[in-house]
């Protein structure tokens, strides 16, 4: 058997690989970084129909370990096609363990988006979805961020923003990404049309391409948690946010999401700027029809369960929603994706996933039109 991770998003450590039934395995540390928590490796040399075991054995040290339990990890032997297999937490180690059909598989802590599918993405989004490249920075490590505007009226009055992955490992936050790019191509869409006669779209498919490619779960290659660089961006340590942050002042944000994923809570659900100093009743609205909208639409959503709302003038400000929604007096969202399930809907096979993740970026498309109206009322 051989385990291997040196691969676009690949993060495991083999301990000890001497009991096919219970491999000694341990993820790594984000570069510069206490952070952890994201794996990705593949097993070769499998017989089928053999039990296989492996505990990742550094869990209960890792950045949010309260969000083992009730988690699944995720499997495939195409890397197309991805199942949750049977995972327990105990004793500070999350094991599971798979009786193949096919002598390879790999595992992830979620259905991995890749650097080779961003490119892709990016293509199919200039090529097919009307899609600019409005402006292109650069990571710490050289990579590629790129801004895409979509513009159809040069008289439109508003701009949307959606940014995504701006902790690595969250990788439903590219997937939301691509079904949002894929709706772009759909003709005769009259909620599109309707949008974009009112406002351009400013995307950022991937903010942390440096993390994403090296397997990290939070920060980028200078070991920066990004959603906390939005008051002190600069381009030594965080040129991904400092780039984003120029191109929004010269541009104006009407409308802002900030899409992530989150390892504990078993639900999608959004996080506000309730604790903003400038939070007034117009954005508490603007953020209760948004949400109300998106349920519904029926769209894999909903507001019981989230992040526990911020008190009045106690937001955190270094986080891209409440920076920007401060800054640009605007509605801003962090939309969150389940590492889990939507336990709303659950889906025992895949739990949540790629698909899932592309459908809500198109359900928040709806939404968007049914609002760009409103936005500065
Ligand atoms: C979260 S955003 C946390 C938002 N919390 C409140 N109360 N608004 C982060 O950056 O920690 C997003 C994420 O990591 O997915
Ligand atoms: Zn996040």
């Amino acid at each position: 058997m051989n385990i291997s991770a040196n691969f676009d998003s690949g993060n495991i450590e083999v301990l000890d690989a001497s009991n096919p039934q219970r491999v000694l395995l341990a993820m790594r540390r984000d570069l510069n970084s206490p952070h952890f928590q994201w794996f990705h490796f593949k097993v070769e040399g499998l017989n089928p129909g053999q039990r296989y075991g492996f505990s990742l054995t550094n869990a209960g040290q890792s950045s949010y370990a309260n969000a083992w339990s009730g988690y699944q990890a995720v499997a495939s032997y195409d890397q197309v096609n991805w199942f949750r297999v049977p995972s327990r937490f105990e004793n500070d180690a999350l094991d599971f363990a798979i009786e193949p059909s096919e002598a390879q598989v790999w595992f992830a802590y979620f259905e991995p988006y890749s650097r080779a599918r961003h490119a892709w993405l990016i293509e199919q989004a200039l090529s097919k979805s009307g899609a600019e490249l409005f402006a292109c920075g650069k990571s710490i490590e050289g990579r590629d961020i790129q801004l895409l505007r979509v513009s159809r009226n040069p008289d439109a009055q508003r701009n949307i923003w959606l940014i995504a992955q701006q902790h690595p490992g969250e990788h439903m936050a590219e997937w939301f990404m691509e079904g949002l790019i894929e709706r772009l191509q759909q003709r005769g869409d009259a909620e599109l049309d309707a949008l974009l006669a009112q406002a351009d779209l400013y995307l950022v498919p991937n903010m942390n391409p440096d993390g994403a490619f090296r397997g990290h779960l939070r920060t980028n290659a200078a070991g920066r948690d990004l959603n906390r660089a939005w008051q002190s961006a600069s381009e030594a340590d965080s040129p991904e946010v400092y780039f984003v942050q120029q191109q929004m002042r010269a541009v104006g944000v009407d409308l802002f999401l900030d899409i992530h994923g989150d390892e504990e809570i078993p639900h999608v659900f959004t996080a506000g700027c309730e604790g903003n100093p400038g939070y007034r009743p117009r954005l508490e609205r603007l953020e209760s029809q948004f949400r109300r909208l998106l349920v519904d639409m029926g769209a894999e959503f909903q507001t019981e369960f989230g992040y526990k709302r911020d008190e009045p003038g106690q937001a955190n400000i270094t986080l891209a929603c409440n920076a920007v929604g401060e800054e640009f007096d605007c509605l801003a969202f962090t939309i969150e994706m389940p590492f889990k399930d939507h336990d709303d809907h659950p889906n025992p096979q895949t739990g949540w996933n790629g698909e899932r993740s592309k459908q809500l970026g198109k359900d928040v498309l709806s939404v968007a039109a049914a609002m760009v109206g409103q936005l500065r009322e």
